[in-house]
């Protein structure tokens, strides 16, 4: 190594210097912003010159927005009084159903017939089920009778298997008046991020509780549960979350075997003073769900119910059964529980503020990657046109159609797109 000269240190003494002072006004710089209680802004994303839509020019221009786009470096947490929100009560079963994953009988993504290698999903055979299955779904009743299912409303036609859609505010409290309408199986209500005790939580476990808190894990054909969730602040938006976000709830008895049955719901919160006295989000002209998952036909309570009832087999042919062609072809590949574009439903408007929120389910081959044709997608502040979602993902995004006409959404995964996981929507 050559001896450093003296000039050579004096000119690296003076660089060093001039480094320090810059980062030392940087730093004050970022300490006076977060001094005034906005936080240390992110990096800007967009401008209003590239950027023609409502959403866009705001996280650019508009400082109430642009206040929500950044990192909160103190919590101010809502508390929420006893009283202050409303009781928002839903009346949810599990009814067994037959449900059919291609009710239009046609490949609608190409307009025809099913291919050969489409058939091996959706064909019915005599050792083949085919397209339709008994599953257990979550349906929406109009009082504790149940006797009357509450109809679905044309705008949540695109939900398919998943369940009625639960809206709360932060400081709400959700209750959930469950009936098993199933003749032999035992199901129960288990959400993701609300607020419950141990009575509400809707699984069964080694939890060092007492019987009393037990009803809400198990509840046996024929059984009532009312499930009590609070929704406090840490339930709901934030700081980088639009004005709602989805959570879910699903059948907890087996877990996997539940949720491959069917049951599965979402379940949306929006931030306090944000909501409609319907729960739902103010400003937001529509919202869409979408659930991902490759439903494990296998794994579900009813293969044998479903063998005897759509083949000439039973669960007694243990070489079909353990067969691997025969697994394959149970492998549903669905969208909201629909293949090959046979979901129903799915029409926004140009110019309209459309919240969509994204469910993924299953196991390690669910992994899936949602993508829009035509149009694209705000999340967390970054432009997108493709998400990734993993088991038990829960995603929102926000997006302004731009792009009228009738567009693709699927998933991305090569085997998916081939097995089916496809939809069409429209943009009007
Ligand atoms: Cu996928």
């Amino acid at each position: 190594m050559y001896p450093m000269t003296k000039s050579r240190t004096s000119l690296m003494l003076i660089a060093l210097s001039i480094t320090l002072l810059g980062s030392i006004s940087i730093g004050l710089i970022q300490e006076s912003e977060a001094a005034k209680g906005q936080g240390v802004p992110l990096p800007q994303i967009g401008s209003n010159k590239v950027c023609g839509d409502r959403l866009c020019s705001e996280s650019a221009s508009n400082p109430v927005s642009q206040k929500e786009r950044t990192v909160e470096t103190t919590s101010e947490d809502v508390e929420c009084k006893s009283n202050e929100g409303k009781t928002r009560t839903y009346y949810i079963a599990a009814d067994e159903v037959e449900w059919n994953y291609a009710p239009l009988g046609i490949n609608q993504m190409k307009g025809q017939e099913f291919n050969e290698d489409e058939n091996v999903f959706v064909e019915n055979s005599s050792d083949r089920i085919g397209s339709t299955y008994i599953k257990a779904l979550y349906r929406e009743y109009t009082d504790n009778t149940f006797s009357k299912l509450k109809p679905r409303a044309s705008e949540w036609q695109h939900l398919g298997t998943l369940g009625p859609i639960i809206h709360a505010e932060v400081c709400d409290t959700i209750k959930v008046v469950f009936k098993n309408n199933s003749e032999k199986l035992d199901y129960s209500v288990h959400p993701h991020g609300v607020f419950y005790d141990k009575d509400s939580e809707g699984a069964e476990y080694n939890d060092e509780t007492s019987a009393s808190n037990k009803s809400d894990g198990i509840v046996a054909p024929g059984q009532t549960h009312i499930y009590k969730w609070t929704v406090p602040e840490r339930a709901g938006p934030g700081p980088n979350d639009p004005s709602s976000i989805i959570w879910m709830y699903h059948s907890h008895v087996d877990s996997p075997m539940d949720t491959n049955s069917g049951l599965v719901g979402p379940m949306v919160v929006t931030s306090k003073g944000m909501a409609d006295s319907n729960g739902r989000p103010i400003g937001v002209d529509r919202e869409m769900v979408s659930l991902f998952t490759v439903s494990d036909e296998n794994s579900s309570n009813y293969l044998c119910d479903n063998l005897e009832k759509f083949t000439e087999e039973t669960c007694d042919n243990e070489e079909l059964v353990g067969d691997d062609d025969f697994a394959e072809s149970n492998l549903m590949h669905g969208i909201n529980g629909y293949v090959y574009g046979n979901l129903p439903g799915q029409t926004v408007h140009k110019g309209e503020h459309v919240r969509w929120y994204l469910i993924g389910m299953g196991t390690e081959v669910d992994l899936h990657t949602p993508h829009w044709h035509g149009n694209t997608v705000l999340w967390n502040g970054m432009r997108v046109d493709v998400m990734e979602l993993m088991p038990a993902s829960l995603k929102t995004v926000d997006f302004i159609p731009d792009n009228v006409g009738t567009w693709m959404f699927h998933c991305h995964v090569n085997d998916h797109i081939s097995a089916g996981m496809m939809s069409l929507f429209k943009v009007i």
